[in-house]
């Protein structure tokens, strides 16, 4: 076993690019749960855009708005819509990360640098991946503020309620046509990465939806990325529709994990968060799949949650509808029960769910 030269200590925060911060942040609040914490903006001297800061759990959220339409950031709306932009991963050392990823060849998108405030320093640096996505190196041993140097602790007017989500579980990339191979390699031999799982297009095409989905994780495991790539088949893929409304390559869905997903799942519900369904029948026959589980079979079907098992255990899963107009990002709700894997017998079931919702658009 070779060491490993990136070790990460798990995801730091996501930031998302939006038309409108203000108002996702309190979206978030509200329908997901999570306490607005920090902010930066005019206010706090950072003149060109506005970031909230959301926490649950582990998770933190941020959410960025420019304020100028000749922005980099009003750019990547235009183009992407809301969406992902940085993949931000927790180091004891962000300089380190930095070097031994673009030495293997990782494109520099900001060389190391050390942000600091009254609170501290966080030193930081960030390298490109897939479309215009980033990873930021994040090194923060030396501080104590809210969130980075330059925000403020901000709390909402707003009292959220938390919906149990406690650390994100994996984040999955949409990838080019052909393109899953070379962003994998990328993971393994830049990042250190090792292949988990690999789903070919027999496993979830046929009639379906084709795409191809490979899985890598860090040397803790605690950071996972499957990456999609779109394949040919009958229909529109699903992975298409994302890339043209995306226009190109980005994350398509980060996955929450639970301890309770029959209570996330109702409260998300009571809160107007909007799932795919799987037909009343998808449950008929689901104790001879999966075999025996604790949970009661009434409330799983009454709220869509789906269940696939393997050697190690068993999950639970249910997928949002997407969370912008744009068919593009969506979230996962997981609660793992011993199994490690990512719900290949439910693949049929949700992707034709999936098929179901880009019929309606007019995407398939
Ligand atoms: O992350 C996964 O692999 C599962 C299943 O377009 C999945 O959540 C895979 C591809 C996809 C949607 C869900
Ligand atoms: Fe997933």
């Amino acid at each position: 076993m070779q060491e490993d030269f990136l070790p990460i200590n798990g995801t730091d925060h996501v930031e998302m690019y939006v038309g409108n911060a203000k108002q996702s942040s309190l979206f978030y609040q509200y329908a997901f749960g999570f306490e607005q914490i920090a902010y930066a903006g005019p206010e706090t001297g950072v003149k060109d855009r506005a970031s909230y800061v959301l926490k649950q759990g582990k998770i933190r959220l941020v959410l960025t708005t420019p304020l100028q339409q000749d922005h980099p950031i009003a750019d990547h709306i235009k183009k992407h819509g809301d969406g992902v932009k940085v993949l931000a991963l927790w180091v004891d050392d962000a300089e380190k990360a930095y070097q031994e990823t673009t030495s293997r060849g990782a494109e520099s998108y900001e060389a190391p640098k050390v942000l600091s405030d009254e609170n501290g320093e966080v030193k930081v640096a960030s390298i490109r991946t897939y479309g215009e996505t980033i990873h930021t190196f994040v090194e923060r041993s030396k501080y104590n503020g809210p969130f980075l140097p330059g925000f403020i602790e901000k709390k909402s007017l707003y009292k959220s309620t938390p919906v149990g989500f406690k650390f994100i579980d994996h984040c999955v990339g949409n990838v080019g046509w052909g393109e899953m191979n070379k962003w994998v390699e990328f993971y393994e031999k830049v990042m250190g990465f090792n292949l988990l799982v690999t789903f070919d297009d027999k496993d979830i095409s046929t009639e379906y939806t084709a795409l191809m989905s490979k899985v890598v994780s860090n040397g803790n495991g605690y950071i996972k990325f499957p990456i999609n790539e779109p394949a040919e088949g009958k229909k529109k893929s699903q992975i298409e529709e994302y890339l043209d409304f995306y226009n190109g390559a980005g994350v398509q869905h980060m996955a929450i994990a639970t301890d309770n997903i029959i209570e996330t799942v109702t409260e998300l519900r009571n809160r107007g968060v909007e799932f795919l369904e799987v037909p009343g029948t998808y449950y008929d026959d689901l104790l001879d799949r999966v075999g025996a589980i604790e949970e009661d079979l009434e409330p799983l079907k009454k709220l869509n949650i789906l269940v696939d098992r393997d050697n190690e255990g068993y999950l639970l899963q249910i997928f949002t509808k997407p969370v912008q107009d744009r068919p593009t990002l969506f979230f996962e709700i997981i609660q793992r029960k011993g199994a490690k894997s990512f719900g290949k017998g439910n693949f049929k079931a949700l992707f034709e769910a999936i098929e179901r919702e880009q019929a309606l658009r007019g995407n398939l």
